[in-house]
């Protein structure tokens, strides 16, 4: 049966765990022969996005334009994945409907699967976390517009997966999206 491509889009604080539960993720869709390519700060924020920062404004950009890469790689029939904070719910939302949406020159095909994953950590176990001192850096007003510090994360009310990335392991994650995704007939 010919691989359906969709996207998973992974959202949470930073120092949540995001990129660690996506990347191994990532390697366990490989390992089973599916094409899957992860988009993350590394090769998005450095490439594609360069001339955004970290403003509301930008940060909706930033969203736009990986959802419209996400859809491309999944209009692909690759598994896309992404994993950036996505701070704001109607990003995440618009993203979604964007892989929702009929494609005019397709009008036949179906729509691309959405999974929205949170992961979800306490405010006080990233900050404790704080792998890269930003959140310390963002106590002292060194960063501007730091989120959860100085710049809003708004929760998901419907995510598809909930991961609370404090009480579980990496490889607990990763089973827990699969099983997801077999249940929905993806994999
Ligand atoms: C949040 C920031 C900021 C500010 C730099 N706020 O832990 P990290 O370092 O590796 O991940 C964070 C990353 C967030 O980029 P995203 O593209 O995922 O953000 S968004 O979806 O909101 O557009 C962090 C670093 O960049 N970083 N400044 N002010 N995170």
């Amino acid at each position: 049966r010919k691989q359906r491509g969709f996207t998973i889009w992974f959202t949470g604080l930073s120092a949540s765990g995001k990129s660690t539960i996506a990347t191994a993720l990532e390697q366990h869709l490989l390992h089973l022969g599916l094409a899957a390519y992860r988009l993350d700060g590394d090769n998005v924020r450095f490439g594609l996005n360069k001339d955004l920062g970290f403003s509301e404004k930008d940060r909706n950009e930033n969203i736009r334009r990986i959802a419209e890469v996400a859809k491309l790689f999944a209009d692909s029939a690759t598994i896309a994945i992404t994993s950036f904070i996505s701070p704001y719910r109607k990003d995440r939302d618009s993203a979604r409907e964007l892989h929702a949406a009929k494609n005019d020159a397709h009008p036949d095909d179906e729509p691309l699967p959405f999974i929205e994953v949170y992961v979800d950590i306490p405010l006080a176990e990233a900050e404790k976390r704080d792998p890269k001192g930003l959140y310390k850096k963002a106590r002292e007003g060194k960063i501007p517009e730091f989120t959860g510090i100085s710049a809003p994360y708004e929760e998901p009310e419907n995510a598809e997966i909930t991961i609370k990335s404090a009480e579980k392991s990496v490889e607990e994650a990763v089973q827990e999206i699969v099983d997801y995704l077999n249940s929905k007939g993806l994999l």
